[in-house]
């Protein structure tokens, strides 16, 4: 037996945090297909994600992408952001677009080349201070493509000199986000390639070093659900980046690719209390063919379902059949929850906070999008490549 209302409240609860990136144009290396309407500055990101705020009730964060967000006055943008109902998530640094980076950054075999990428992270801890944000999210492409081209042990200790010497500058309140990928842009030695190299470098820092599982950067097969039981229950699951993939770090909808997995992930989330801690569930994606707003739209829907089906899951009757050993059983009352239609309770629950019960219909209605059109003329892109 569920506790319907307990239920109910945890997804009125729930926060997803959007990227500024996701709202502009983006591609693939092969074509960026300009959309009408996007955002020309960070400003207009920021009025975009808080249209989705508005008609979803639970995405109140966004994250920002610096240099693809800078501004003059980071405390100004903070403002704009709190008048229109939403606040500055997580501040993600970029040391992968710059010519001096070709050989990686804060791994670089150069020192002049890591004291740049440093003061680059350094720089993002200024404008957390300056907008309120309380998390630090890094990514880093540095990696070799060649065996014998760098040494690999001596990048980890460049990769820990400097993640020190950011780690120490945070304020109170602040945490670093350590992300990995298994490859690409580096093909043959990643630097952070995975969830124990990450936990590694942040279990030397200090509790405010956590990792960040981006449900993109896994090889096929991984169990990430696993990944994610294990890093919550050592304290050290900081955030997701989520969104899904066909083959490598695809940036499609979070939900669309594999729904089921989404529900597993948000199952083992739920068994180690990530509900109700500090992780971060924010969106690292791209909407490249298809309209953005829409598309975030249904992506926050798309977690607020696994949500509610993990929350459905019968936590008695699934402990009684596994100390039973009855497998059959303890696997039935998972794909119980997991079949279950929770589109009208979501209806309810959207209902209960004065949301339209269909937030991607009321906001084809509100004709929100063909005022944006003819207000913006000349749109920006995302970031990559430009
Ligand atoms: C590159 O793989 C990436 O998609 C990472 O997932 C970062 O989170 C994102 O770009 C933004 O820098
Ligand atoms: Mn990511
Ligand atoms: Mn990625």
């Amino acid at each position: 037996m569920t506790d319907l209302a307990a239920v109910k409240a945890a997804l009125r609860n729930q926060a997803v945090e959007t990227p500024s990136w996701a709202y502009g144009n983006s591609g693939t290396r092969f074509k960026v297909f300009a959309q009408p309407g996007v955002p020309r500055t960070p400003y207009e990101k920021l009025a975009d994600a808080a249209a989705v705020h508005t008609l979803t009730g639970v995405a109140p964060t966004v994250s920002l992408h610096i240099p693809w967000d800078r501004v003059d006055d980071y405390a100004a943008l903070a403002k704009y952001a709190d008048e229109l109902g939403v606040r500055v998530g997580a501040i993600n640094s970029n040391t992968f677009q710059d010519d001096d980076y070709r050989l990686g950054s804060v791994c670089h075999p150069d020192a002049a080349v890591r004291r740049k990428a440093v003061g680059h992270l350094l720089e993002c801890v200024d404008i957390m201070d300056a907008t309120g944000s309380g998390d630090l999210k890094l990514w880093f492409a540095d990696g070799t493509n060649y065996p014998g081209q760098d040494d690999i042990r001596g990048r980890q200790d460049r990769l820990a000199d400097a993640l020190a010497e950011v780690y120490a500058r945070l304020g109170d309140g602040q945490r670093m986000l350590l992300e990995y990928k298994f490859f690409e842009p580096a093909f043959y030695a990643t630097d952070v390639p995975d969830w124990g190299t990450a936990y590694a470098h942040c279990l030397k820092l200090g509790d405010r070093a956590q990792v960040v599982v981006d449900t993109g950067h896994h090889a096929p097969g991984t169990n990430i659900e696993f990944i994610v039981a294990t890093l919550l229950r050592e304290g050290r699951l900081g955030a997701f980046d989520f969104n899904s993939r066909f083959y490598a770090d695809d940036d499609l909808m979070v939900g669309s690719a594999d729904p089921f997995q989404l529900f597993r992930i948000m199952h083992e989330v739920l068994r180690g209390g990530g509900l109700t801690s500090a992780v971060a569930f924010m969106l690292d994606q791209c909407h490249n063919i298809e309209a953005k707003i829409p598309a975030i739209i249904r992506s926050v829907m798309n977690v607020q379902e696994a949500t509610a089906k993990a929350l459905l899951v019968d936590q008695k009757a699934l402990a009684v059949a596994q100390w039973e050993g009855d497998v059959l059983g303890a696997n039935a009352v998972l794909m119980d929850a997991y079949n279950t239609d929770v589109r009208p309770l979501l209806a309810e629950v959207r209902e209960d906070m004065g949301l339209d019960p269909d937030p991607v219909a009321a906001y084809h209605r509100s004709g929100r999008h063909r005022r944006v059109v003819a207000e913006r003329v000349g749109g920006t892109q995302a970031g990559w490549g430009a």
